[in-house]
């Protein structure tokens, strides 16, 4: 199974090493295309290389994926981009989104009928949760 992972990064990083936690269990289900999402050295300044050439290479990826998993507490306008395309590409979306307080999550993902919202506390609850979604 190819999976891609999606977070934020010009979002911002809060979340990163949460994004690497995540991505260590999801290759325990298949091929992770995206493992540079939890990579510490990623900065919201980025990687060395236009954006032209990311957007390229990740829809690249997105249309090779089996499954789309997104962490999506932090907001993220690739991220949603990223969801967005998924869908009209009929992929599967699988979304992880932690209740934090004052914010709630867009009506965009939180109301799509084609994706799936799980909520979640702590990486422990992912590895439940994973383990129900995708050992299919
Ligand atoms: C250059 C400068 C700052 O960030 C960069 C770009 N580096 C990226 N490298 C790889 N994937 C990226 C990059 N920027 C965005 N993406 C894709 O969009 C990832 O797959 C993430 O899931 C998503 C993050 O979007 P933003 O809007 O939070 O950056």
């Amino acid at each position: 199974m190819k999976i891609y992972f999606a977070g934020s990064i010009r979002g911002g990083r809060d979340d990163r090493e949460l994004y690497l936690a995540m991505i260590q269990e999801l290759k325990k289900y298949g091929t992770v295309l995206t493992e540079h999402i939890g990579d510490e050295s990623l900065t919201d300044k980025g990687e060395n290389r236009s954006s032209q050439e990311i957007f390229e290479r990740d829809m690249e990826w997105v249309r090779e994926a089996d499954v789309i998993v997104a962490e999506v507490t932090t907001p993220s306008l690739g991220v949603g981009y990223e969801i967005g395309q998924a869908e009209a590409m009929q992929k599967a979306v699988l979304c992880f989104y932690r209740k934090l307080e004052g914010k709630s999550l867009s009506a965009m993902i939180a109301g799509n009928p084609n994706v799936t919202v799980q909520e979640y506390s702590t990486i422990e609850d992912i590895k439940a949760l994973l383990e129900t979604s995708l050992n299919v």
